[in-house]
């Protein structure tokens, strides 16, 4: 009986205490110190040590830490048989909606260019774009992107959003599926990706979407780096076609040192921190899902496998 914590980030000891101090009567234990591994049944993961999770014999759910899955699928020797559940978490979507807002507010008012100038001590004032003249598009109307979308209108943004199912948002304009991708594109002045990366979704934003975006569109991508063709990003910065880009998300975290992102006047780069899963808000639905395993309940949050999320 028990959880084991999985994870390479440092963050083990504060999700291990958080589980106890919820929970003291469920065994928890991290990989580095002994424990039982053959009573292990269920593992907390966030981009765990790949191959890691084929040591437990009696594993019977694989709980991702965050609202993404993708990483589990990366590990081709994970039981991907077993059940998979995620984080869904209202401090999550708030927090990442409070990014979002912030990001935009950056680009309308050139926050970030400002302080480029000022590294050069240049006075020089821009153009700046006002909140009615910006329509707001964001891909992916999840629990993240659904929330977005309404902070966002109910702070005065014309918002639209695109899904793989159709969607009912008050005040948001929703689209889906394929065949309304270019309708969607071609009205949006700021893309917002909050896609899950699965196959379906993987490199998604490349050349053929920015081309259809409006000259001087701008990126914000807080969803995973594999969403993006770096290289057809640049093309579209460097020609002027979108007016910048704010990433949150790489394909290589930390982004490696000689990459064009990092030195890029049009880039805006954060180190996938635009919502990070808040340990004593999440462990109940943690706590709640291993009981409800021992209880041969249904899951909450248990992904589709065939959807990839
Ligand atoms: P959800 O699963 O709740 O929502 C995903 C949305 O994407 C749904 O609306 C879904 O459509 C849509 N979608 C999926 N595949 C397609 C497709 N092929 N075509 C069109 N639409 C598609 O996810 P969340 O909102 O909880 O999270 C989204 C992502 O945000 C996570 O997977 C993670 O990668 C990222 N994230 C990033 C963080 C950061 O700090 N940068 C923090 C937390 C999450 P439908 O509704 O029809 O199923
Ligand atoms: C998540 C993330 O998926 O932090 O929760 O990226």
């Amino acid at each position: 009986m028990g959880i084991v914590v999985l994870r390479q980030d440092g963050k083990t000891d504060e999700w291990k205490r958080a589980l106890r101090n919820f929970a003291p009567e469920v065994p928890v234990y991290s990989a580095e110190e002994p424990h039982p591994k053959a009573e292990i049944e269920m593992a907390l993961v966030w981009k765990h040590p790949k191959g890691s999770l084929s040591e437990y014999p009696n594993l019977k759910c694989i709980a991702s830490s965050g609202a993404g899955v993708d990483f589990i699928f990366k590990d081709t020797q994970a039981p991907l048989h077993l059940p998979i559940t995620r984080v869904v978490d209202p401090i999550l979507a708030k927090d990442m909606a409070e990014h979002v807002i912030a990001t935009v507010f950056a680009h309308l008012k050139n926050v970030n260019t400002y302080k480029l100038q000022q590294f050069d001590q240049t006075w020089k004032s821009r153009t700046y774009l006002r909140m009615k003249e910006v329509t707001i598009g964001i891909l992916g109307l999840g629990e993240l992107g659904a929330f977005t979308a309404t902070e966002l209108s109910a702070i005065g943004f014309k918002v639209q959003g695109w899904s793989r199912s159709q969607k009912k948002i008050t005040s948001v304009t929703t689209f889906n599926g394929p065949d309304q991708l270019d309708l969607f594109l071609g009205s949006t002045d700021v893309l917002v990706c909050l896609l899950p990366l699965t196959p379906n979704t993987q490199g998604i934003l490349n050349k053929k979407i920015f081309e259809k975006l409006p000259k001087n569109a701008f990126l914000i991508n807080v969803a995973r780096g594999g969403h993006l063709n770096d290289d057809d990003l640049l093309e579209a910065l460097d020609s002027g076609h979108l007016s910048g880009a704010a990433l949150d998300v790489f394909h290589t975290e930390p982004l490696p040192g000689p990459h064009p992102f990092w030195q890029h006047p049009k880039v805006h780069m954060s180190p996938h921190c635009a919502s990070v899963s808040d340990t004593e808000s999440v462990v109940p639905q943690i706590i709640a899902n291993y009981k409800r395993l021992k209880t041969g309940k249904a899951l909450e949050n248990e992904i589709s496998k065939t959807q990839g999320y």
